[in-house]
């Protein structure tokens, strides 16, 4: 059941913005990187609570999510390696007020004065751990959410270095914009690389490096994907996704089922 979201109104933290050329950028690419975004300040209390609440419920774990290289049955090695702290506005504390530090781009990139946090969806901080996590394959967030338009954004806020050695993002630029022929996808709606127009996007795809405290904005149907962590330091990333007013979790879907954040910009 969709819950009113009235009740939880959040002033935007204005003191976030972007030109017109990288909402211009956005647009056309997909994505949008902002340095710095979470000061030092800012970065070192979201660290701090991130690191107290490691292993603290509710998570996902690595053999939940099945991906190429998780352990795959409970008495593997590392079956109890986490993959995503969930539930992460809920938290509160500085995991919390970080979500009104982005909403202000947000606005921006979807143009509109107020901006929802969806806590059924991403609302996460993505833990990769050495040895034990898994490969992402080429997939649209939006493939499995219920919302109409389906226009969100997520802000993926980088507590450490994110390269591809220790499993940073890859996109494919422009790919939110494709109409998208599902023969384009395997079972799983993940792109099948083999087929020769996903071989040459995916040819053309490029790894975007982060440094702590760097925001990546994307589109939630732009193709992204990630290798496992080939480091010895967990990475760990704070994640949420916003949509405008023009945008609603469909009636009766699981994106529907938790009471979202309204902040107005
Ligand atoms: O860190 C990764 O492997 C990517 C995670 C991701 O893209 C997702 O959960 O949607």
């Amino acid at each position: 059941m969709y819950v009113s979201p009235i009740q939880l109104v959040v002033e935007c933290n204005h003191m976030s913005d972007i030109s017109t050329q990288e909402r211009q950028r956005f647009d056309r690419d997909g994505y949008l990187r902002v340095s710095g975004l979470a000061d030092p300040t800012m970065l070192s209390a979201i660290s701090a609570q991130v690191s107290a609440e490691l292993a603290s419920q509710p998570m996902e774990l690595e053999i939940d999510v099945g991906y190429p290289g998780a352990p795959r049955s409970e008495s593997d090695r590392g079956a109890s390696t986490p993959r995503r702290l969930l539930a992460a506005y809920a938290r509160d504390g500085a995991i919390q007020s970080w979500a009104g530090v982005p909403a202000p781009i947000i606005s921006r990139l979807l143009d509109s004065p107020t901006v929802w946090l969806s806590q059924a969806h991403h609302n996460c901080v993505m833990t990769k751990y050495p040895s034990y996590s898994s490969d992402t394959l080429w997939h649209q967030d939006i493939r499995f959410w219920a919302f109409e338009p389906p226009h969100l954004v997520n802000c993926w806020l980088a507590l450490g270095t994110e390269r591809e050695e220790n499993g940073g993002l890859r996109v494919i630029p422009g790919s939110h914009r494709w109409k998208l022929d599902p023969e384009r996808l395997d079972q799983g709606c993940f792109l099948d690389p083999r087929h020769p127009e996903n071989a040459a996007a995916i040819d053309a795809s490029i790894q975007l490096d982060l440094e702590p405290g760097d925001a990546l904005f994307f589109h939630a149907g732009l193709f992204h994907a990630a290798t496992r962590n080939r480091t010895d330091s967990v990475k760990l990333s704070l994640v949420y996704s916003y949509h405008g007013a023009g945008t609603r979790p469909v009636p009766g879907t699981r994106s529907a089922a938790l009471e979202e954040i309204r902040f107005d910009c």
